[in-house]
C-alpha cells in the first residue's frame, strides 16, 4: 500500500511537520476581528512610519504600490489553533518602509485604522520576515481579511499580523498592544506555543 502512495503519503508527513504543536490545519480562511471592520478606501489610505524622534514618513496607496512588491507563500498560525499552508500574498516587505529610518528603538508597535495595535521586536520586522500585503490569493485583500492592506508576519501567531493596518511606531521601550495587553503571550512564537502571558 505504501508502494501505491508514496506520494501522497510523503506530502502528508511534510504537511504535518509544518504544523506547529497544539494546532490542526484547515483548508477554510477564518476571519478574527475584535470589532467591526472598517472600510478605508485606497484614495484615503496612507502608511505612516514614527520613529522615536517623532520624525514620521508617511505614504500613500499610489506611492506604497509604486515600490517593489514581492509575492511571498507561507503557512500562517492563529493562536485559536487553526493553522493554514502556503498562503500566497503580495505586498510590500516593511524593510522597504524602514530601511531609510534613523532609530534607536528596538521594538514598533502597529497601529491599525479599527484602533487595534499589537507589539513586535523592530528584528522581527525587518530582514524580508514581514509584509505590507494588498492581495491574498492573487486577489485584492477582502475587507474581512485586512483589506485595503495588512500586515503578514507567518512566523509568529497571526494575531501580531495587524489588519487594516495604517503605521507603525518605532519605541524604544516594548510597549504591549491589544491582545498582549489582555494577556497573551508577548512575542507568540507558535513553535515554542507562547499563546498566554505564562506560556
Ligand atoms: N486590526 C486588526 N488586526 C487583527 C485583528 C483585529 O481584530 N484587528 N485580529 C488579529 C487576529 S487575533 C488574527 S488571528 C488575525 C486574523 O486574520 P484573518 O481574519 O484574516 O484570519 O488578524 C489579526 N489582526
Ligand atoms: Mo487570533
Amino acid at each position: 500500500m505504501g508502494d501505491l502512495s508514496p506520494g501522497f503519503r510523503g506530502k502528508a508527513r511534510d504537511l504535518m511537520a509544518r504544523l506547529p504543536p497544539g494546532q490542526y490545519p484547515t483548508e477554510s480562511f477564518p476571519v478574527l476581528s475584535a470589532g467591526p471592520t472598517p472600510h478605508v478606501p485606497t484614495d484615503r489610505w496612507s502608511f505612516t512610519v514614527t520613529a522615536e524622534t517623532g520624525e514620521s514618513r508617511t505614504w500613500t496607496w499610489e506611492e506604497m504600490m509604486a515600490l517593489p512588491q514581492e509575492e511571498t507563500t507561507a503557512d500562517i498560525h492563529c493562536v485559536t489553533r487553526w493553522s493554514k499552508f502556503d498562503t500566497r500574498w503580495r505586498g510590500v516587505p516593511l524593510d522597504a518602509f524602514l530601511d531609510g529610518v534613523g532609530t534607536a528603538a528596538g521594538f514598533v508597535l502597529a497601529e491599525s485604522f479599527d484602533g487595534y495595535t499589537t507589539n513586535l521586536p523592530l528584528e522581527d520586522v525587518t530582514g524580508g520576515k514581514a509584509w505590507l500585503a494588498h492581495s491574498f490569493d492573487g486577489y485584492a485583500l477582502s475587507p474581512d481579511h485586512g483589506g485595503p492592506a495588512r500586515l503578514v508576519i507567518p512566523h509568529l501567531y497571526f494575531w501580531k499580523s495587524a489588519k487594516w493596518v495604517k503605521g507603525l511606531v518605532l519605541t524604544p521601550e516594548n510597549e504591549p498592544g491589544f491582545w498582549e495587553s489582555a494577556g497573551y503571550h508577548d512575542y507568540g512564537d507558535p513553535w515554542r506555543e507562547q499563546r498566554h502571558r505564562s506560556d
